[in-house]
């Protein structure tokens, strides 16, 4: 197992805003993804987290001088994805964000807004929207899973599997993640909530996957996902 952190300065400018980005093959995505992201009139670092992609995605971000790299070297999961990617961070506020633009970049600027009322936020693809483009399946597994997550944390959500989300590094300062999966969502949530975070959301206009598959199994990542719930809910799990 390799994983290379090259972490930067431990005192980033004060307005920095650090951009965690897990990626596994999304070459045909990144140069749109960057383009977008670039043309934001915000100091905005971005930190990819590349998960094993064999598809040209590494040698092509390797390339990219502005961004910081880390490298799994073999998949190990999303959700050590962006563990290893909140660890690098440096910044006050961090945003995750998938790189397959799936979510506008251009929602940072409301959801670092948001961000000053509460120390997280996350960009919700149901909220005031009157129709999203979504599987039946999924559409069903998401508003199950974040139903139970209201009921057992005490919080309003309406996407909790959203790619998209702001965080104060308040929000996550000394909480260990360890979940390598998709229930790296769960955990996050779950830890930041016990803290008695209250989570907001801004709604945000989704695009379903142009290219590229979707690696994601649904049925077993449901299954994971609600266990983790209960488990976290159970006790002391920093
Ligand atoms: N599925 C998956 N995605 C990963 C992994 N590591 C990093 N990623 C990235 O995590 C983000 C979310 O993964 P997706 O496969 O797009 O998951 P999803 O958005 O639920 O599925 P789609 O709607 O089909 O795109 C993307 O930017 C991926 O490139 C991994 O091990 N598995
Ligand atoms: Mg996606």
């Amino acid at each position: 197992m390799t994983t290379a952190l090259h972490t930067t300065t431990a005192n980033p400018p004060v307005a920095q805003i650090d951009v965690v980005v897990p990626v596994l093959n999304e070459l045909d995505m990144l140069p749109r993804f960057l383009e977008r992201v670039r043309a934001l009139p915000l100091p905005l670092h971005l930190i990819f987290v590349d998960n094993g992609s064999t598809d040209g995605t590494l040698p092509f971000l390797r390339e990219q001088t502005d961004v910081q790299l880390i490298e799994h070297g073999q998949n190990l999961g999303y959700g050590r994805s962006l563990a290893d990617g909140l660890l690098a961070s440096t910044a006050p506020r961090v945003i995750i964000l998938d790189a397959d633009c799936e979510y506008p970049p251009e929602a940072i600027p409301a959801l670092l807004t948001a961000l000053e009322q509460t120390a997280m936020v996350y960009a919700s693809r149901f909220l005031n929207a009157r129709q999203v483009a979504m599987a039946p399946l999924r559409r069903w597994g998401n508003r199950g899973l974040t139903a139970l997550f209201n009921l057992l944390y005490g919080q309003q959500l309406t996407d909790l599997y959203t790619g998209m989300k702001a965080l104060r590094r308040s929000a996550f300062t000394g909480l260990t993640f360890t979940r390598g999966g998709f229930e790296h969502v769960m955990e996050l949530s779950a830890k930041v909530a016990r803290r008695g975070v209250h989570i907001g959301e801004v709604p945000v206009a989704y695009t379903p996957r142009q290219t590229g598959r979707s690696k994601m199994q649904h049925v077993p990542e449901f299954l994971k996902a609600v266990g983790c719930l209960l488990y976290y809910r159970g006790g002391c799990h920093d």
